[in-house]
């Protein structure tokens, strides 16, 4: 089974057209501090490469498609993002790379936290060398 946690959104759709709600605690399991979204990226150009120390983060992409790599220092796993109804959980101490954003691409991020550059970790290595010694 894979350390990947999804989360389906359920859309409560009708006849007009899809909408789907984002609670702190309810489907998304963090008290939400923090929005940002990610758009007109380059496809060539991947983003991310850090894991978080602390901060609890929800990827949904909200339109056009991106892979999140997503690694727990053990597994790597690729997720295919590409709807609107599909979050990904992005815990603590997982790094997790973005890949092949379509031109159209718009990736909101939901984080149980305020930006704190000290909460990143940005070196595989040093996330690696944590990771391995939490597992032994
Ligand atoms: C993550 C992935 C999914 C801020 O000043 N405040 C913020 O809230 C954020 C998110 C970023 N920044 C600054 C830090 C950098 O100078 O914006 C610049 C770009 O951030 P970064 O290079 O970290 O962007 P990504 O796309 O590599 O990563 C982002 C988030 O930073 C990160 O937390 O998990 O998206």
């Amino acid at each position: 089974m894979s350390f990947v946690r999804e989360i389906e959104l359920a859309s409560l759709g009708d006849s007009r057209g899809e909408l789907v709600v984002l609670e702190e605690n309810k489907n998304i399991p963090f008290d939400i501090k923090r929005v940002y979204y990610i758009y007109g990226v380059d496809p060539k150009i991947p983003r991310g490469f850090h894991a978080h120390k602390e901060t609890k983060q929800v990827a949904i992409c909200l339109s056009g498609q991106c892979t999140m790599l997503m690694d727990d220092g053990k597994n790597k796993v690729n997720v295919l993002m590409n709807s609107p109804k599909q979050g990904v959980l992005i815990d603590v101490m997982q790094w997790h790379e973005m890949h092949d954003f379509s031109e159209d691409c718009i990736l909101m991020v939901l984080a149980s936290d305020l930006y704190n550059e000290s909460d990143y970790i940005r070196d595989y290595n040093t996330f690696k060398n944590l990771m391995d010694e939490k597992h032994v």
